[in-house]
């Protein structure tokens, strides 16, 4: 149990009722937050002070499921040292991951414990709608909520034409902001997301003012920010690590690098939110099976010839199912041999005892 004094400091970094201690933690493991995540080791916050912890050895094994190490976000516990160490990772009511970049399956955390991700994409060349519905399903899976902030809406005269354009190529029912990251009354609207006890974290290509949002919120300059490119809108990365900041509005903000890309873990369901429209066209086809190809009564492609469903989007949620498929199929063989490495383990003794 915290006591009132001690729960007041944590409630700074995001401390809620959502975060379960342990009953048998000791007394003198201390509560702390994840603010950020070094090569070589951990900054924490306990409401009062930043400083740095290690890991706890078992943290550091090199095959451990990197979902299971320490994550910025997390609420830990800290046992006494030079320097401490993050002895607990608190039960996480939000995982915000993908799988990483490259050849080897493997899940990465983004952020934990976090209310709401807020999607940023920029209202020039950075906009695509494709790549907004990767991180719908990526958030989906989180637990979080998803709210779409679109930036540089300054940079356009007639913004209520270009959001009825928007509105026609984003999935239906998102929560969608036009904003200028700049401006600080332009950011109201995202108060709710930020009062006292809620964490959000921001995410979106480089470039998209994930840092300047972070900055105008804060009504200082902490954050470096970068120009983006004339030509396409890219930005040049540069954040170049996760950081979760309290705000004067009360509740916490991680700021992350700018994505390059965005990989399903397998864990996502496509169609309980976004497409969940499609799912209830194929519903209507005539045979349960239907391949939405060229078989006679298929909803899907009566949809798509009269124009109710854009077939670009269309073809988006194709290819994301196929991808989920097959990042489903890794997450299973990667659970299943943690599993055996763990069965072989536990087996050890009996095998070293029971048989000669
Ligand atoms: N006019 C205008 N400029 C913006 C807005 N948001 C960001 N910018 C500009 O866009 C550039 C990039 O902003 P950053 O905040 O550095 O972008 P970031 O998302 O943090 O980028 P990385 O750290 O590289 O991932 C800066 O020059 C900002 O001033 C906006 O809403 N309106
Ligand atoms: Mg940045
Ligand atoms: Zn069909």
């Amino acid at each position: 149990m915290l006591n009132p004094e001690t729960r007041a400091r944590l409630a700074r970094i995001g401390w809620s009722d959502a975060v379960v201690l342990p009953p048998d933690a000791p007394a003198d493991h201390l509560p702390a937050r994840v603010i950020i995540q070094h090569r070589n080791g951990y900054v924490v916050h306990d409401g009062e002070k930043e400083f740095t912890v290690q890991p706890a050895p078992r943290f550091l094994k090199r095959n451990l499921d990197p979902v299971e190490r320490p994550a910025v976000g997390d609420f830990v516990l800290l046992k006494p040292g030079k320097p401490a160490q993050i002895e607990t990772v608190l039960p996480r009511h939000a995982t915000l991951s993908r799988a990483a970049a490259g050849e080897r399956y493997q899940r990465q955390l983004i952020a934990t414990n976090v209310d709401s991700v807020l999607v940023l994409m920029g209202l020039d060349g950075d906009f695509n709608p494709r790549r907004l519905e990767r991180y719908l399903a990526l958030i989906q899976a989180s637990g979080a909520t998803c709210v779409v902030v679109l930036t540089k809406a300054d940079q356009h005269d007639d913004l209520e034409t270009l959001m009825a354009d928007v509105a026609d190529v984003l999935p239906p029912d998102i929560i969608v902001h036009p904003l200028n990251a700049k401006d600080p009354q332009s950011l109201a609207v995202l108060h709710p997301y930020l009062a006292a006890g809620l964490t959000a974290v921001v995410v979106g290509s480089s470039g998209v003012g994930k840092s300047t949002l972070t900055n105008t919120l804060l009504g200082e300059q902490r954050q470096a920010t970068k120009a983006v490119r004339q030509n396409d809108s890219r930005g040049r990365h540069t954040t170049t690590f996760r950081a979760l900041i309290a705000l004067p509005q009360g509740g916490c903000l991680i700021d992350t690098p700018g994505m390059r890309e965005l990989k399903l873990t397998g864990e996502e369901d496509l169609e309980v939110g976004q497409f969940a429209d499609i799912d209830s066209l194929a519903m209507r086809c005539r045979f349960g099976d239907c391949a939405h190809q060229s078989e006679p009564g298929c909803a899907v492609r009566v949809a798509l010839e009269s124009g109710e469903l854009d077939t670009e989007r269309w073809a988006s949620y194709q290819k994301l199912r196929s991808e989920l498929q097959m990042q489903a199929a890794n997450l299973e063989t990667q659970l299943k041999r943690k599993n055996e490495a763990n069965k072989a383990l536990g087996k050890r003794p009996h095998e070293k005892f029971g048989r000669h």
